[in-house]
């Protein structure tokens, strides 16, 4: 086959791994900030705190994974370390963890519970261990490597199956500060040898890619689940931040967007803040930006001093959840036209770019959200597209929009119709791959 240029073949591009595929299913999940920060009411504790300010009087993860479950979300991941270098369990290779605090007489472990409860809910698991310690003796030295592969082997194999592992970019070591050269490379084998079916985070991935902001958005309506890596790295060394945002076009790995942000202003609880919760409408924003754009998003939500989440915060998560169900409950394409409306996200068609696809919603009907999925197995080609509407004997354009991915959400309201019709505008490739298309009234 000759390719003109500039064209990819749709062989050669880039697509998920089978960890990345079922990562792309996992969609929203919460993030629980928790440590020493949140009882001396800081955001980068200085690793110097004593092991007795950690001691949560009522913690409950079942509480957490309720929660997490009612507000639609499919997994959990926790700051098993934070810059602090604290570890939430009683790690072998620290002496700044859960086991030298008065929690539990130092016989607790705040990862079995959780672990424990979200097997019990049926929600995935995922560690954050901060490369970053302000704590560990050996930091800033080579090895300290050996001790944070160590670490990570504690925690790849003690808690069951994990889905994520967040390897988080930050480092606030001034001039002076301590300067560790990281062996990333050894990390991504112990993890891949371990966890096959666990997805690493960092700025570049490999599995998933920091968004490029804290507020849980993909920013403009363009997201491939494609990057360029070389010559960037973790951290401060990464790509633009709008480049993280946007991905690269027929770039050269597979590297979607994780959208990170937190229900209150900072990551840990700080009860200043108890009258600082985001809205519901304020997070199903988020929502349809960041699922509704082909990405992830990790909702932080921190428990407080007990080790609860905080009333407030479980309120907007309540009602968040309920929007979300309510608003893609009822597809009135369901089971209206073979494979691209079976419901199914494991089957696909391939569609000819600027052929239009037509749909029959039986009678004439309110829509007010539209959801279109590309067949990720094929990869992401889908540039730009439009969706129209037959009003008497025209078709009128309802939305316009690019790239589609894993899943792209747009919000319609106020149209009347029966028939609809999609085209793809442009695309890496000749043909594409769709999975779905969903009408929600
Ligand atoms: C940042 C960290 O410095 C924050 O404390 C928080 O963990 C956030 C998710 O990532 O880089």
């Amino acid at each position: 086959m000759v390719l003109l240029a500039g064209m990819t073949s749709a062989q050669n591009a880039p697509k998920p791994s089978p960890a990345q595929l079922e990562w792309h299913d996992t969609e929203f999940y919460l993030f629980f900030h928790f440590g020493p920060n949140t009882f001396t009411n800081l955001e980068w504790g200085h690793g110097t705190e004593t092991e007795d300010v950690f001691n949560p009087t009522a913690l409950d993860c079942d509480q957490w994974c309720r929660l997490a479950k009612q507000a639609g979300a499919r997994g959990v991941i926790i700051t098993a370390k934070h810059h602090d270098g604290f570890c939430l369990w009683p790690s072998a290779f620290s002496s700044h963890t859960v086991r030298e605090s008065p929690w539990k007489n130092g016989k607790g472990d705040v990862l079995r519970e959780l672990a424990d409860a979200a097997r019990r809910h049926g929600l995935k698991l995922g560690f954050y261990l901060s490369p970053w310690d302000r704590n560990h003796p050996k930091y800033g030295t080579p090895e300290y490597n050996d001790i944070y592969a160590q670490t990570l082997t504690e925690l790849l194999t003690g808690y069951g199956e994990l889905f994520e592992i967040w390897w988080d970019g930050a480092n606030g070591e001034g001039p002076n500060g301590k300067k560790q050269v990281y062996d990333f490379h050894r990390f991504e084998k112990i993890a891949a040898n371990l966890q096959p079916n666990a997805v690493i985070f960092s700025d570049i991935g490999p599995g998933c890619r920091w968004a490029g902001n804290e507020e849980g958005l993909i920013k403009t309506a363009t997201n491939w689940c494609t990057l360029d890596t070389a010559g960037f790295q973790r951290g401060a060394g990464g790509p633009p931040v709008d480049t993280l945002n946007q991905g690269n076009v027929r770039g050269a790995h597979w590297i979607p967007a994780e959208c990170d942000v937190s229900i209150r202003p900072g990551w840990f609880y700080h009860p200043e803040e108890d009258n600082k919760v985001k809205t519901p409408d304020q997070l199903f924003n988020i929502y349809l930006n960041s699922v509704g754009r082909g990405a992830n998003l990790i909702l932080n939500v921190p428990p407080d001093r007990r080790g609860r989440i905080h009333e407030q915060d479980s309120a907007a998560l309540v009602t968040l959840g309920n929007l979300i169900r309510t608003s893609f409950q009822h597809n009135l394409l369901l089971g209206r036209r073979g494979r691209l409306t079976d419901g199914n996200r494991a089957t696909g068609e391939k569609v000819s770019v600027g052929k239009p696809i037509t749909f029959d919603l039986g009678r004439n009907q309110s829509i007010s959200k539209l959801v279109l999925r590309e067949y990720l197995p094929e990869g992401q080609h889908v540039q730009a597209f439009k969706v129209e509407v037959k009003k008497g004997k025209e078709w009128v354009e309802i939305a316009r929009s690019t790239t589609i991915g894993a899943r792209k959400i747009l919000t319609v309201s106020g149209q009347k119709a029966r028939h609809m019709r999609i085209t793809m505008l442009s695309s890496n490739t000749p043909m594409v791959w769709l999975s779905e298309v969903e009408v929600f009234e």
